[in-house]
């Protein structure tokens, strides 16, 4: 009877020397799914897309006090904490910087799906002048609102303010004109203008996109 009992007290052992990586793998993923899930829960995740060169990285720069530039590929922009007025701090999403360029075009839905602010940016000198550049913007909305699933903010950011002449007058007549054209379920659309150059306007299109009321 003895000799049994000592030959089986190394084998209870090692069985359970075997479950040690398996217990710490379970421990590692558990803290990481709730990490990802109350964590990620409460960060704001917000998609910035757009035409080439109308300020996509001039507001990533501005919210994360990066000083990048050139033309943009592809930027991982890590999570941030946003300050806002009233002391209000802001925690954001780990996202990306995505350049213009046609070909970024399929990220588009992962971004709209997985966002909870939409943001699209473009040049409203270049939409008033050039029929094809008009065309393509109004597509990317089209495509950008064929994604949403549930009800989300869309930021539509006319860029280049500056450069008119009746900017007022322009800004009214293109937001009309956006707003009726995607009129819909899910949609709420937002129109703003801006010279991204200009270190106010970028401070009140902070307020008003990360009101509390947006
Ligand atoms: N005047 C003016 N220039 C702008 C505006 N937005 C962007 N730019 C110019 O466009 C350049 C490229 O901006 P960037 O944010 O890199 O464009 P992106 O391609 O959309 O990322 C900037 O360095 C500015 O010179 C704007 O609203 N007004
Ligand atoms: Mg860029």
């Amino acid at each position: 009877m003895e000799t049994v009992l000592v030959e089986n007290v190394p084998n209870v052992h090692e069985s359970f020397i075997w479950f040690i990586p398996l217990i710490v793998v379970a421990i590692y993923a558990i803290s990481k799914i709730s990490e990802e899930f109350w964590g990620g829960k409460n960060k704001i995740g917000m998609a910035v897309l757009g035409m080439q060169q109308s300020g996509k990285t001039l507001w990533w720069n501005a919210l994360t006090g990066q000083e990048r530039g050139g033309q943009t590929t592809e930027e991982e922009i890590e999570s941030f904490t946003l300050h806002c007025r009233e002391e209000r701090e802001l925690h954001l999403r780990k996202s990306i910087d995505i350049g213009g360029m046609e070909e970024k075009m399929v990220k588009y839905r992962e971004l709209v799906e997985e966002n909870d602010k939409i943001l699209f940016f473009f040049n409203i000198k270049e939409y008033l002048e050039n029929t094809m550049y008009k065309r393509y913007v109004l597509s990317r909305l089209d495509l950008i609102t064929t994604y949403l699933t549930i009800e989300k903010n869309i930021y539509v950011i006319f860029s280049y303010l500056d450069k008119l002449s009746d900017s007022d007058k322009d800004f009214d007549t293109i937001s009309d004109e956006i707003q009726n054209k995607f009129k819909g379920e899910n949609i709420r659309m937002k129109c703003h203008g801006v010279n991204m150059t200009n270190p106010q306007d970028v401070e009140l299109l902070k307020m008003k996109i990360f009101n509390p009321k947006n």
